[in-house]
């Protein structure tokens, strides 16, 4: 798109054409060459880092996420930490939920909790969708880190319709996801409503994080695993790619992940995703025959090899480098296969960044 096309669309420049547009990390968005493979990690920022957890002592985590400073330190945290290609801003799925007025608190050790759970018709007129006016504090923090950052990119995120239509009928965490599954299958039409009315807060809070300069956006669909693939395609896939959809024209690379979606990864590409990220149980080269020419991969350590001695993560990381050469030359960004968790060893993550980068030098 040319710089006049840009400005007539009202769209911003500074995404495709930032300080960081040639990092390692957009490059290889991009499937263009790069220098050594980039890394980052999914939850590198918080729990398992102490300067994290000091910072955030006595802070409620909805609460530090809407203080612009805040955010823009702990989204800083693992950069100067671990060395690693990307910054991902430091906000949750929930906050957009929020914004529009859901009653949602983050409870430290379960996750979020919703106050008045969305299960009948009545309750999707909670969901309306959100404005830019709803989060001036995400427009702040993401200017504050651009500014920051220079050349190091800026990944902005949202969670798809299929999760946080979880947390909403649940009203928490779950693990079999039954009442959401239950209103899938025996009220589809309430279910398309509400699924619907997500892809359009999520892609409203996406756009704001665009606007505001992130250089990439990821969309979680961590527990869309949970569905068998013609479910997903019938049920989620046209939220999702609702959500694709309404950012396109922006040019940013979009990253899409879930967990367990072995049997999702085709569909997942075709939702409209530029990256689709691969949890540890599909080898790379096997994901990318699954997912089709033409998308980068990302992932995809499993997170628990970070608790075994040194020799053995270099083991394994060199294995997902070397699965990885399937996708091609470029096209490879390493992450885990899914977030950091609390005990992992800061100083084991740093290490890994670094072998990553001298065990793919081209
Ligand atoms: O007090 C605390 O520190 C609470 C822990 C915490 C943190 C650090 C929560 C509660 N959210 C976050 C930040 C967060 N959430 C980030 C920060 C940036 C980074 O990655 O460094 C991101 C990307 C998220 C996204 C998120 N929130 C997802 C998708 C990613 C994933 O891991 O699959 C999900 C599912 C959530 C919900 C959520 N928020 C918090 C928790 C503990 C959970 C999961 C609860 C559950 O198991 O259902």
């Amino acid at each position: 798109m040319s710089e006049t096309t840009a400005a007539q669309t009202g769209q911003q420049a500074p995404a495709r054409r930032g300080a960081a547009y040639d990092s390692a990390f957009l490059r290889a968005c991009r499937r263009e060459p790069v220098p050594h493979t980039p890394v980052w990690f999914m939850r590198q920022a918080g729990r398992s880092l102490p300067e994290y957890l000091k910072i955030r002592e006595g802070i409620p985590m909805l609460e530090s996420c809407m203080r612009p400073e805040l955010v823009k330190e702990i989204t800083l945290q693992p950069v100067r930490r671990h060395k690693v290609d990307a910054a991902i801003f430091f906000s949750d799925i929930v906050v957009p939920l929020k914004a529009v007025g859901i009653d949602v608190d983050i409870k430290p050790g379960i996750g979020p909790v919703i106050a008045d759970p969305i299960r009948t018709r009545e309750d999707l007129q909670r969901l309306r969708p959100l404005e830019p006016d709803d989060v001036p504090y995400i427009t702040e923090a993401i200017g504050l880190l651009v500014a920051e950052l220079g050349s190091t990119p800026l990944i902005g995120f949202a969670g798809a319709p299929y999760t946080l239509a979880s947390y909403l009928v649940e009203g928490g965490p779950s693990k079999n996801h039954e009442r959401t599954k239950a209103m899938m299958y025996g009220e589809p039409e309430l279910w398309a409503e509400l699924v619907d009315r997500l892809a359009d807060i999520t892609a409203g809070f996406l756009k704001v994080q665009i606007e505001a300069g992130v250089s990439a956006v990821q969309l979680f669909d961590s527990w869309v695993g949970s569905l068998a693939p013609d479910d997903y395609r019938r049920s989620v896939m046209p939220a999702s790619t609702k959500v694709f959809d309404a950012v396109a024209s922006y040019g940013v690379p979009r990253i899409h992940f879930g967990v367990g979606t072995g049997e999702l990864l085709g569909l997942m590409g075709q939702a409209g995703a530029d990256v689709v990220g691969v949890d540890w149980r599909v080898p790379l080269h096997e994901a990318a025959r699954r997912v089709g020419p033409g998308k980068a991969l990302q992932g995809n350590l499993d997170p628990a090899v970070l608790f075994a001695p040194t020799s053995v993560i270099e083991t394994k990381a060199r294995e997902v480098l070397h699965s990885a050469c399937a996708i091609g030359e470029s096209g490879h960004i390493f992450n885990l296969g899914h977030g950091v968790t609390p005990g992992m060893d800061p100083d084991a993550l740093s290490r890994l960044v670094a072998f990553v980068h001298e065990n793919s030098q081209r």
